[in-house]
């Protein structure tokens, strides 16, 4: 491991994310996928055998064979490349181009057993603005990438889907462990992002692109700057996804530099920076809408533990529910450096996170919230709330945060994929309690 990483205490918080990757929100998250996926793959393989290997449309690549370049090269517009179980390895096999077709390349079996291992010696995909959203790549494990900018698949100006895709055990060597998208707007979604590395963006870099992440887990990565994430001048949309274990130096779940993505439904908790924010860190002009939210145990080893502001950056967190953050200077929750930023705090609960969970020269402004009542201030509605929380964060049954939310924007889905309001009003934070027998 390079020396400019930072050391890797992610790894205790990566053993104990397991314990919120088996809640109710997870489980509920993969099952809101549906059966596309197989549904997909009964009508390709159907094809397939229906008409032989050698149909027009269809195309396999196994592994020890030509390889996957070759079989690209043979391809039409528009059709698929079906890849056997395996390790797909050597040269034909990395530094992939899809030469102006759109194909939808597609793992034939769990996507654990189908691997490109590009073996350090370049990435798997380099896709350009011709690769629109009928580019699929959609099954499949990529592993040993090695780039400057894209470990595992780089993306200028592209607009791929990518489903179901792991991007596990890549390096960049300037940003992007996973991917890096230059421009575009790259759909990710059902996919693992793990253990890759960067000096920024960890899992992944966007540079004015606008992605959009769902059912995603970005796990474990490492980086100096954004260990999951970096933004830099890029928004999109970022839901039912979890941000867990990652580690930085600044930034441990992500990096926003003059970008302010829309954050739903997600759970972004035990990420790590030595300095400040340990979960976000929103560097300039970055103010990302977060609802509908968890920010669990993460931990700055400056200010910001959850949360870290400054140049002008100003988040509006409605319904989040934050607990166990954790700062060694100030700032648990949410600490902003200077008076120009204002972050907005409503309708969310913020525990475990005393003293001082949300500090700073900034202007924060927290209203019909609940938190610690050691801060003194006067919005606190109720400290029950916090001590109501059951031990996986949700709302137990009579809750003072039922029913305590406000009637403005809120989303109508929880972070469980319960429907909110339930009962007389929404409840505080990301959880909309409901009684046993009506849940999802
Ligand atoms: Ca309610
Ligand atoms: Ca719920």
């Amino acid at each position: 491991m390079a020396s400019m990483y930072p050391g890797r205490r992610g790894i205790r918080a990566g053993r104990d994310h397991r314990r919120f990757a088996k809640g109710p929100g997870e489980r509920k998250m993969f099952r809101d996928q549906g059966s596309f996926p197989m549904v997909k793959w009964a009508v390709v393989l159907g094809a397939a055998a229906w008409t032989g290997v050698g149909h027009a449309g269809t195309h396999v690549a196994a592994p020890g064979g030509p390889g996957l370049r070759s079989v690209i090269a043979v391809a039409a517009d528009g059709d698929t490349v079906l890849l056997l179980p395996g390790t797909h390895r050597g040269e034909g096999n990395r530094d992939l181009q899809l030469e102006g077709k759109s194909l939808v390349i597609l793992g034939q079996g769990a996507p654990e057993s189908i691997v490109i291992d590009c073996e350090g010696q370049g990435r798997a995909f380099l896709l350009d603005r011709n690769d629109g959203p009928s580019t699929i790549l959609e099954g499949f494990t990529i592993r040993g990438g090695r780039a400057p900018q894209g470990g595992g698949i780089r993306c200028d100006g592209a607009a791929p889907r990518l489903v179901q895709i792991r991007l596990v055990d890549n390096e960049a060597t300037v940003a992007g462990g996973g991917i890096y998208c230059d421009g575009g707007a790259p759909q990710i979604s059902e996919s693992k992002i793990s253990w890759n590395r960067a000096p920024s963006g960890g899992g992944l870099f966007c540079d004015n692109a606008t992605p959009a992440l769902s059912g995603t887990a970005v796990t474990g990565n490492l980086a100096v700057y954004g260990g999951g994430f970096y933004c830099s001048g890029s928004n999109g949309s970022i839901t039912t996804s979890e941000i867990n274990a990652n580690l930085a130096w600044a930034g441990g779940a992500m990096c926003l530099s003059e970008s302010s993505p829309r954050i739903t439904r997600c759970q972004i908790s035990e990420n790590e920076a030595q300095t400040g924010g340990g979960g976000i860190r929103c560097v300039q002009l970055s103010s990302p809408e977060i609802q509908n939210s968890y920010l669990l145990n993460n931990r700055s080893g400056w200010n910001g533990g959850a949360i870290h502001c400054r140049n002008r950056s100003s988040p509006r967190i409605v319904h989040c529910t934050f607990a166990g953050n954790f700062a060694v200077n100030e700032g648990a929750g949410i600490f902003s450096i200077s008076k120009s930023c204002e972050p907005v705090i409503l309708y969310s609960i913020l525990a475990g996170s005393p003293p001082q969970a949300v500090s700073g020269n900034g202007r924060a402004r927290v209203s019909a919230s609940a938190w610690p009542v050691s801060d003194g201030t006067p919005t606190n509605i109720d400290s029950r709330t916090i001590q109501a929380l059951r031990s996986d964060h949700r709302l137990d049954m009579g809750s003072p945060a039922v029913d305590a939310g406000g009637p403005e924007a809120y989303l109508e889905v929880d972070f469980d994929g319960d429907r909110r309001p339930w009962g007389s009003g929404v409840d505080l934070g990301a959880d909309e309690w409901v009684p046993k027998e009506e849940e999802r």
